[in-house]
């Protein structure tokens, strides 16, 4: 006890912890980690033991709240973690989960994933097995990606399609130009503020607009690149539900692999109408952050994929139990993948995508050079696939000092997204 009134006592291990450990591992530090190699804003942690070889990384990248993140793990996870034996995955997440009594929520969820992964990824490295052995061991030789191709107009859209299949990509995501409106999902070649993937100029969105072009671009690809290629879009919840309900019934002549995001999380309600509509498959959750959000869709059969931003949901220990819950239900994962889940987060996809019977397809990003010496062991994209190095762990690692040359951009609201405006100026959904 203290003899200082009103001081904190320091954590003490509950006595199991040490009682009923093979080991006398002990987490004794971590670290949240800042950087932007390709210009994104990522966090990273990375859990320190008493073993120095024995450490493990993990991704918490909420790019648009980088900082809240890091503020939730250096001053609310990391004094509850020290001293603890890394060993207990589940036990220190449900502690870390319940102590803010208040659970949920992106900032929260991928601070607990930072520690989640990497704690995974060091009880892989002490079996001397990669993630997914632990998982269950691979169903599949590597994952099946999909690829974007976006344009200024029809023609630039298969121009990018064509050059991905040439390298041997048999799933595209296809997004278009609205001309004069701030269309999600293309390169934008005039603005640097925005990293190219994500680039939704500030300026106005007409959902009309969007609803006339969407079935055009994917008449006119069905007519150029055949029937073969699988094909996917992504509204982004940017229409009102039941203009999304008339696109997903305007698609259906076009095969999509998935049309993602239909609704907003807040409109779950209308996915029983959706269903009733059109069989055209559905991928949805990149938004999700709370188990009550999925379960009632998977359950109730009105999914395909489930397409979680796993450090959002909390991390692997979340995501597993996801992953086995949906195949009882036939939806099948699609993990979300963009620049902006970090090569680590993508090295946690593909444990998941190698074990899981269910796996739909996994979303792939093009990391640059910057980003693949910052994280040596990033997987590799090769012939359309993602392939797993057969690493101990997670496979991946963070080279601390060349992350610290890429600091994360200087950016007045420190990385939130840009306002998108209805003509009559209502801000609405990125
Ligand atoms: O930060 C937002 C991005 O992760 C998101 O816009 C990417 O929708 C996305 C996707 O499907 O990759
Ligand atoms: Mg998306």
């Amino acid at each position: 006890m203290s003899d200082r009134p009103g001081a904190i006592e320091p954590f003490v291990p509950p006595a199991w912890e040490s009682s009923g450990s093979r080991s006398a591992l002990r987490i004794t530090n971590v670290k949240t980690i800042l950087t932007a190699p390709d210009g994104i804003r990522l966090v990273v942690v990375k859990v320190e033991t008493n073993e120095p070889e024995i450490y493990g990384v993990g991704c918490a990248s909420f790019t648009q709240r980088p900082l809240g993140v890091a503020a939730a793990i250096e001053q609310y996870l990391k004094p509850n973690l020290i001293g603890r034996d890394p060993n207990n995955i589940e036990d220190i997440f449900q502690v870390n989960n319940l102590s803010g009594y208040w659970r949920s929520g992106p900032v929260l969820n991928n601070a607990l994933s930072g520690i989640d992964m990497a704690l995974w990824d060091i009880k892989g490295k002490l079996a001397g097995m990669p993630v997914y052995q632990l998982l269950g061991g691979k169903v599949r030789k590597a994952a099946p990606v999909y690829s974007h191709a976006s344009g200024r107009n029809f023609q630039a859209v298969e121009e990018e399609v064509l050059r991905l299949k040439e390298q041997g990509f048999r799933f595209v995501r296809c997004q278009v130009e609205v001309p004069g409106n701030a269309t999600y999902g293309v390169d934008d070649k005039s603005t640097d503020d925005y990293p190219t993937y994500l680039r939704a100029r500030q300026g106005i969105w007409n959902f009309s607009s969007y609803c006339r072009v969407v079935p055009r671009l994917f008449d006119y690809l069905r007519s150029r690149v055949g029937e073969e290629l699988e094909l996917l879009h992504d509204i982004h919840e940017r229409l009102p539900p039941i203009l999304a309900i008339g696109l997903a019934r305007e698609l259906e002549p076009f095969h999509l692999f998935f049309l993602e995001d239909p609704f907003a999380p807040e409109d779950n309600g209308y996915f029983p109408m959706l269903r009733q509509q059109t069989a055209t498959p559905i991928a949805m959750g990149e938004l999700f952050v709370n188990q009550a959000e999925y379960v009632p869709l998977i359950h109730n059969r009105l999914i395909d994929f489930i397409r979680c931003h796993i450090s959002a949901i909390g991390g692997i220990t979340p995501a597993r139990k996801l992953a086995s819950y949906c195949e009882f239900f036939g939806v099948r994962t699609a993990w979300h993948g963009p620049g902006d889940v970090s090569p680590i987060g993508h090295a946690v996809n593909l444990q998941l995508d190698l074990s899981s019977p269910n796996f739909g397809i996994q979303e792939c990003f093009h990391f640059g050079d910057a980003a693949k010496a910052v994280f040596p062991g990033t997987p590799e994209i090769r012939d359309g696939y993602l392939w797993s190095n057969e690493q101990p762990g997670l496979g991946i690692d963070i080279d601390e000092t060349l992350a610290e040359k890429f600091p994360l951009p200087e950016h007045p609201l420190n990385g939130a997204f840009p306002e998108v405006r209805q003509t009559d100026g209502t801000v609405i959904r990125w």
